[in-house]
């Protein structure tokens, strides 16, 4: 054991851990030329891998891939024996690790950090230990892991048994022998089904108190996988680099097969497939949709259901082993060796707590609500406060005097999961806000290591000493690695990802789900756009690029990036007809819409000819409901009755109203002002003809989307100007409604988010001769705002459209007419209608129908309801 460091020693950098991240942070560190300490709070290296030595510890992503991949000398010198190796032979790479790169020499062994506060005017960190350690640093490197801190035992009576007690995350060194014991585990997470089966071949009695079942399939343990091996031979940086541009950090192919449309031999063969495998990425991408969408998901945890009940005997046993009461991948699924056989065995019994709570544990045993256990030796398997943890026990005091603890009062707030603000030159690898626990480990392990020393690297070479994320780019993140998280079923489970487990804990979706590649990506494009969101300082000056560095919608810029790929030609470009062939081909390969209680097809009288209309009634008995008149988008000249069919289903099924969808006579072939003559007409014919479509007289609203809304917005100017019919309220969803290109937001989205600068110049061009671009028919916002119905206005982020929508909110306010406003926060113009594609819609689109629902009303309620909002700033 090393002496403790010298009070007051100085350090550049002082790094709290020395498990897989200490020791990498301390090599970079070290290359850097730094002074480094590491304090570390066992007597040697491993971290995770130190504590946690339960009976049948192994990791659970394959030992090819949990590995180092910083030296391929290491990766050369050091075989490992198995698929899934065990926790010694992991802790002996450690070891080997560190004496490789000579490591222990900077590491103070058997010492915890006791506090860590920022010293303002020395630009340093003052940190000391259990041990009496005083010491400063430059830059304090939280390398304390995720699952580091074991949750403490939170059942009445536990601190009064007088057997053993044990902890699968702080298990004796010397190993424990159970041979004749009656042993109860309590715990059923990884730790408990790894450790289960080994301890049933020496317990004369094994009593498992479950609370929660969870899923767990076969490790299928043995040699590494051939296949991996001879990838990682044949091209070592290759395998590797594909690792760090993976979604989970391992490589491995990636379906584009739904669980939902999959025919039944496909759902069984790609199933089976990935449980033989017994690998994690596998049987969590079995389909592309299970971790989105319930309904996928509801096929593989079925399917591993059924495997528990044709393992398991005894089928009341069977049942209380399934999980149910969460989704499939949303707690981590564990890999195990013959867990589920165990409960065959004679002298094993499972307790199901749901159905007999523990009440107490006492001298000699548990209490359940219906029954008395004694017991030589009770095994907690009970888990970690994970991710925060350990950052909290050090609970460092930032600028101000400022603690983390209590910054995170209501959730852990970071930058990329590397910084928080307010804490200069504090640093956390795999700290909440990063892939961490959802990815490889090592692999978002050595991403961040690299990313911090880069900067270090980077803030040396320019002379900057201090580095804090700013509040605007901290926020931002945080937002993105929420919205990541809604898309996805996990944050529906009580699960230690979203603090669950913990009494108290404040229930937030902790890691980024969003990818291993993805987030790397984000890294990179924050340290290209110069250190993006940073504020850096020093004898260099003052650098700070503030700004956020994803907005848009996880879904919506994957769907984009989908398009990208396929290299279509811009719409433009094609003649009219290509387009909407185009535009029906795709709309042919949507997935399925929403059900609503009708849909009848009819035609109208316009002032053209006929008008097709589809009119969609909603579920709910009763009736009749008040109408909408619905009109298309498609820049005048494309879309028809199918084109906006899943957003009208959306809308009629979310606002219990009648929409009538109206397609009107289109561009080149009729061009303006032929469709907003259409759009009024069909207004008067909806409105004369209420009680016949089983609909509220009296009660018609207009909606539209895009160009649709801007015969919508339209038709109400038409309206008011013949003295009828009575229009009450108007939802304008990306509404055109200017011939002006000059607003910021043209310049901003024009280009890249579908609807381009030069597509909509294209629409102009076949609808609108350049003289008639100003009439109030199709540049509504410069008609009269005065008298007009109660509006809702969506405006989406990244819309060239968007200043145009905002602008005529503002105007028809300043009118005196109400208007709302929706912001699709990071959306696109086109983004909103893809119902059942893009999930992050749906909450936006639900917003919309209730604004609906208050528009359709008689007037005076529908101005009531809405709602004042960002529009009028
Ligand atoms: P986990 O996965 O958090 O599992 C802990 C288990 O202990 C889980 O079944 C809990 O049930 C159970 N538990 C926790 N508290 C109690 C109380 N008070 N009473 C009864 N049962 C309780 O931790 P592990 O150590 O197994 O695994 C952690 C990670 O390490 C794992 O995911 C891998 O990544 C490696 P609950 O589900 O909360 O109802």
């Amino acid at each position: 054991m090393n002496q403790p460091a010298t009070v007051s020693e100085q350090f550049d950098a002082v790094v709290v851990g020395a498990g897989f991240s200490g020791l990498y942070m301390l090599r970079r560190l070290r290359q850097l030329g730094m002074s480094v300490r590491v304090f570390e709070s066992a007597d040697d290296v491993g971290g995770t891998w130190y504590w946690n030595r339960y009976p049948g510890a192994r990791c659970d992503i394959p030992t090819t891939d949990y590995a180092y991949s910083f030296d391929p000398e290491l990766e050369e010198a050091w075989t490992w024996s198995e698929k899934y190796a065990t926790q010694p032979e992991i802790l002996d790479y450690l070891r080997f690790v560190a004496d490789r790169y000579g490591l222990r020499s900077d590491v103070e062994f058997s010492t915890a950090v006791a506090s860590a506060s920022w010293d303002e005017q020395e630009g340093r960190w003052r940190i000391t230990t259990d041990r009496g350690d005083e010491v400063s640093c430059r830059y304090f490197i939280m390398a304390s892991g995720c699952l580091s801190v074991p949750k403490s035992p939170d059942i009445e009576g536990a601190d009064r048994f007088e057997g053993q007690v044990y902890f699968t995350s702080r298990w004796p060194h010397e190993g424990v022998d159970f041979t004749g014991q009656r042993v109860a585990v309590i715990g059923t997470g990884s730790s408990g089904i790894q450790s289960i089966p080994l301890i049933a071949r020496q317990a004369s009695q094994l009593t498992v108190f479950q609370r929660t079942p969870n899923f767990s399939i076969p490790a299928h343990n043995g040699p590494a996988s051939a296949d991996r091996l001879t990838q990682l031979a044949e091209d070592r940086e290759g395998y590797r680099h594909a690792a760090r541009w993976s979604r989970g950090g391992a490589p491995g192919e990636l379906t584009d097969i739904l669980g939902i449309t999959a025919s039944g031999e496909v759902r069984r063969q790609r199933f089976e497939a990935a449980w033989e495998q017994g690998e994690l990425f596998g049987i969590l991408g079995v389909f592309a949709d299970q971790l989105v969408n319930p309904a996928s998901n509801d096929i593989v945890a079925g399917m591993i259901r059924e495997k528990i009940r044709s393992t398991v005997n005894d089928p009341g046993t069977a049942e209380a082993l399934s999980p149910k009461d969460h989704y499939f991948g949303t707690k981590r699924p564990c890999l195990d060796t013959g867990y589920f056989e165990t409960y065959n065995l004679p002298h094993v019994r499972l307790v199901d707590l749901r159905t007999q709570p523990i009440t107490t544990v006492t001298r000699t045993g548990i209490d359940t609500a219906s029954e008395s256990f004694d017991f030589d030796a009770i095994v907690y398997a009970t888990g970690f406060d994970a991710m925060t943890g350990a950052l909290a026990a050090v609970d460092a005091t930032g600028r101000d005097g400022a603690s983390l603890n209590e910054k995170w009062a209501a959730g852990p707030s970071t930058y990329l999961g590397l910084m928080t603000a307010g804490f200069p030159n504090l640093f956390m690898i795999t700290g909440p806000g990063s892939p961490s626990v959802l990815s490889n480990m090592t692999v978002s392990i050595e991403q961040h290591v690299d990313w911090i020393a880069d900067c270090l690297a980077h803030m040396t070479a320019e002379s900057l000493d201090t580095i804090e994320p700013t509040a605007l780019a901290e926020s931002g993140w945080g937002q993105h690695v929420r919205d990541c998280g809604a898309i996805t079923l996990y944050p529906t489970a009580n699960s230690w990802y979203m603090g669950a487990n913990v009494p108290g804990k404040p229930r937030v979706f902790l890691p980024y789900v969003g990818g291993v590649n993805a987030y790397r990506q984000a890294c990179d494009d924050v340290v290209s756009r110069g250190y993006l969101g940073f504020r850096m300082t020093g004898q260099g000056g003052e650098r700070c690029r503030d700004g956020v560095i994803r907005s848009m919608q996880p879904d919506v810029a994957m769907v984009l990036e989908i398009m990208a790929g396929m290299g279509l030609p811009p719409l433009e470009t094609l003649p009219v007809a290509d387009a909407r062939a185009f535009m029906a081909a795709t709309a042919a390969v949507r997935p399925p819409a929403p059900e609503v209680g009708e849909v009848t097809d009819g035609v109208m009288r316009g002032p053209g000819g006929d008008l097709p209309y589809r009119l969609y009634r909603p579920a709910e008995p009763g009736g009749p409901h008040p109408v909408v008149v619905y009109f298309h988008g498609g820049g005048w000249v494309l879309g028809d009755l199918d084109s906006d069919d899943p957003l009208c289903r959306d809308l009629c099924a979310r606002s219990g109203v009648v929409i009538v969808s109206v397609n009107y006579r289109h561009a080149p072939e009729a061009r303006f002002p032929a469709a907003a003559l259409d759009a009024f007409a069909a207004v008067q014919w909806v409105a004369a003809n209420a009680a016949s479509l089983g609909a509220i007289p009296g009660q018609v609203a207009v909606a539209g989307w895009s160009a649709g809304a801007n015969i919508a917005a339209v038709a109400c100017q038409l309206a008011r100007d013949a003295g009828g019919p009575a229009i009450s309220g108007q939802l304008l969803i990306s509404p055109v409604v200017d011939s002006d290109m000059t607003r910021p937001s043209y310049a901003e989205n024009g280009d890249g988010y579908v609807l381009t600068t030069a597509l909509m110049r294209w629409f102009w061009d076949h609808y609108a001769d350049p003289a008639d671009r100003g009439d109030p028919r199709v540049a509504a916002i410069r008609g009269d705002l005065h008298g007009l119905p109660p509006a809702c206005i969506v405006t989406a982020d990244f819309d060239p459209l968007r200043d145009e929508g905002l602008a005529y909110a503002r105007a028809l306010k300043a009118a005196g007419t109400p208007a709302g406003h929706i912001r699709a926060r990071g959306h696109t113009h086109t983004s909103l209608t893809m119902v059942g594609v893009v999930i992050s819609g749906a909450p936006v689109r639900a917003e919309i129908a209730e604004a609906l629902r208050g528009l359709v009303g008689p007037v005076a309620a529908a101005a009531d309801a809405l709602t004042e909002s960002a529009a009028a700033g």
